[in-house]
Parts: C-alpha cells; structure tokens; sequence
C-alpha cells in the first residue's frame, strides 16, 4: 500500500521540494492550496506535477475546511509547512502571523487527534531558529537546548506552536517532531527574503535591467542552508529517528548579509559597494543578530548528507533569476505597494 502524506504550504519553497521527494518515493501525496487572489502565483512551484497531487481547498485558520480533509483520509504522515513565513512582514501582520502559524498547528493536532484513532500519523512540525532570538551558548551556537527569546512576531508564533508540539507529544504520546531549521533557500525563495532579493538583483545588473539594490541590516549573520537538502532532512525525521522530538537543522557555518552581497555580485564579476544601498525601510524593529546552528543531535540520529555549499547555490539561484529576468516577483509586488503604505 502506498504511504500517504499530507503537506501544508504545498506550493512554497520546502512544501514543493518536498512533494517532489515524496512522490519520488512512491507516496500519495495530498496538498493544501489556499484561496488566493492570482491562483497561479501559488501554484506555479508544483505546476508540474499537478495531475500526480491530490489538492485540497482549504486554510490552516479554517478549522472546518481541515476536519473535511481529515475525516476522510488517514495519513502516514502530516507535514506542516504552511505559514506566514516572512519574519519582516510578521511586525506589521502579528495577530495574522499568530493565527496562521500556531492557532492553524492546533488546528492540524485536533484533526489528528479526533480522526487518527490509531494513533499511526506522524507529524513534523516546522519550527525555526527564528525561535532563539538573540540567545546563544557561550560558543556562539545554538542547539535544542538554547534558551528560546524570539524578537519577531513570526519568532513567537514559532515557539507557541513549539510548545504546543511538545505538550502533544508528552500529553497525547503523538508522534511529533519539530525541524528547527535555520534559513535554507533556493531558486524558489520568495524574492522578499534577503538571498533570494540579491541573486534577483544581481542578474537584472548584470543583465543591465537594474541600477541599484536597495537593503537593510547588512550586519546580520545567518546559517543558510539548501531547501532541497533540508526537505531531505524532513522525512527522515519522521521516518528515521527512532522516536519523536526537535531537531536542528543547519550547516553550522554562518555569514554576514554582506558576505552573501560580496559573494552573489562577485559571481558576476561585480562589487556590491557599487550596488548595495541602505535603506532604513527595510529595518526591523527588533533585529536578531546572529544565528550560527549545532546539529550535533540530529547527526547523532540520522545519516544526513548535505549536497549544497553556499556558493553553489548562490550561482544557482542566480542562474535561475537571469533565465526568468522579466518575472514579476514577490519584491516587486511588494514595492509597488510600498509606495501607497506607510511604515
Ligand atoms: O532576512 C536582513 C534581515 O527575510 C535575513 C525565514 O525563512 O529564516 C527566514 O527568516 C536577514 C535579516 O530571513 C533585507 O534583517 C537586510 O537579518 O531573508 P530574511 P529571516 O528573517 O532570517 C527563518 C529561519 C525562518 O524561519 C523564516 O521563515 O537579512 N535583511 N536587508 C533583509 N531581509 C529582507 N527580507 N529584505 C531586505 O531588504
């Protein structure tokens, strides 16, 4: 019998990476697909496969639209990736963010617990370094047992649906476990994330389409990983681990916002200084400085093997950007409205 696997935020980076993963291993593999004004604008990412998906109308803040889905289908496994995933965004957007990203999770616990009487769904919860904030141990790096102090609206909605998670697990015995993934991108990265916001304007200068790149916080340093390698991780999580708990997920090697500048432009034979403006809009309200992770744990477990180093990346991100220059992207959009909305 095929497994069957249910996926929130199946058009987004990791929820696509995934379905192509888990189709690949011969799964059913079900999706959640929002209602959105411009439908293709979400869907375009499994476009490919979508005859081989079974998707389903609904939202993680629609209780009733995922007791439908529930009561007629017992999964293998449950991924929940769907989510206001945009840290910035969440300072203007937070009881949004808190109801998408933990009111929807109890959401999907309820559905399991009222229609898994088996008990035999697993879940993965994505829960995020964002969840840290600014804490670290005295060597600078952040485990599972870090001390949790999110600085974001997203960070805590994050470790809300964290706590739940845990309390599921422990009250419930379900089988829960939480990916802290630290940032990890891709050619699909929405374009209002910093890396994916960089490749883009660094093909358009190269492809002389873009004079400038306007940025905030160049201080910043985060763990950037690759999607692909990370949706790896997910399953075998749930499928390799031999019981449930958190797990970070990251490369250990940490850069600075400028690293990622100088090394994207250098590809192209071009200086960032020329480039890169600051521009205070793009400033958070509470900034978390430094993420650098320790999967010590989780390489404990699993056999992970991952594929991507930064650069390798950065050039296929770029790639990517100057094969589809012309594309209206998630920057774009939002800069248009940018100009019609005050901070
Ligand atoms: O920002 C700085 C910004 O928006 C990275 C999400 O996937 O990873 C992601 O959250 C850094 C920040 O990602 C711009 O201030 C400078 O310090 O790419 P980001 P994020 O906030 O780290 C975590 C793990 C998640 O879970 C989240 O869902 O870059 N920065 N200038 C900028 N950031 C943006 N977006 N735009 C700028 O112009």
């Amino acid at each position: 019998m095929k497994k069957k696997a249910f996926i929130t935020g199946i058009s987004g980076q990791d929820g696509s990476y995934l379905a192509e993963l888990l189709l690949n291993k011969n799964y059913e593999v079900h999706g959640l697909i929002r209602r959105h004004s411009v439908a293709e604008n979400q869907t375009v990412r499994i476009e490919n496969n979508r005859n081989r998906l079974k998707l389903h109308y609904g939202d993680l803040t629609d209780f009733i639209s995922l007791q439908k889905i529930f009561s007629q289908n017992v999964f293998d496994e449950v991924y929940n990736l769907g989510a206001q995933s945009n840290v910035g965004i969440s300072f203007s957007l937070p009881e949004y963010t808190q109801q998408v990203n933990y009111i929807g999770f109890i959401n999907i616990l309820e559905c399991i617990r009222n229609n898994d009487i088996e008990n035999k769904t697993k879940v993965y919860q994505a829960s995020s370094s964002e969840m840290f904030g600014n804490e670290c141990e005295s060597n600078g790096t952040q485990n599972e047992n870090t001390p949790m102090i999110p600085v974001s609206p997203y960070g805590i909605s994050k470790l809300s649906a964290h706590r739940y998670a845990q309390h599921y697990r422990r009250a419930y015995g379900m089988w829960i476990s939480c990916g802290i993934l630290f940032n990890h991108e891709s050619p699909r990265r929405g374009t209002n994330f910093v890396t994916g916001k960089i490749c883009k304007a660094v093909a358009n200068i190269s492809l002389k389409k873009q004079k400038k790149l306007q940025l905030g916080n160049l201080e910043s340093s985060r763990d950037w990983g690759h999607s692909e390698d990370y949706v790896k991780v997910m399953w075998q999580i749930l499928n390799e681990a031999d019981k449930p708990d958190d797990f970070v997920c990251c490369t250990g090697i940490t850069h600075t916002v400028r690293d990622f500048c100088d090394k994207a432009f250098a590809i192209e034979n071009l200086d960032y200084s020329d480039y890169v403006v600051i521009d205070k809009k793009y400033f958070r309200d509470e900034e978390l400085i430094y993420l650098r992770g320790d999967n010590s744990y989780l390489l404990s477990k699993i056999n992970v093997d991952l594929n991507w180093d930064l650069n390798s990346m950065i050039k296929e991100m770029i790639n990517y950007h100057k094969e589809n220059a012309g594309v209206m992207g998630d920057d774009e959009y939002f800069s248009s409205l940018n100009n019609y909305l005050k901070k």
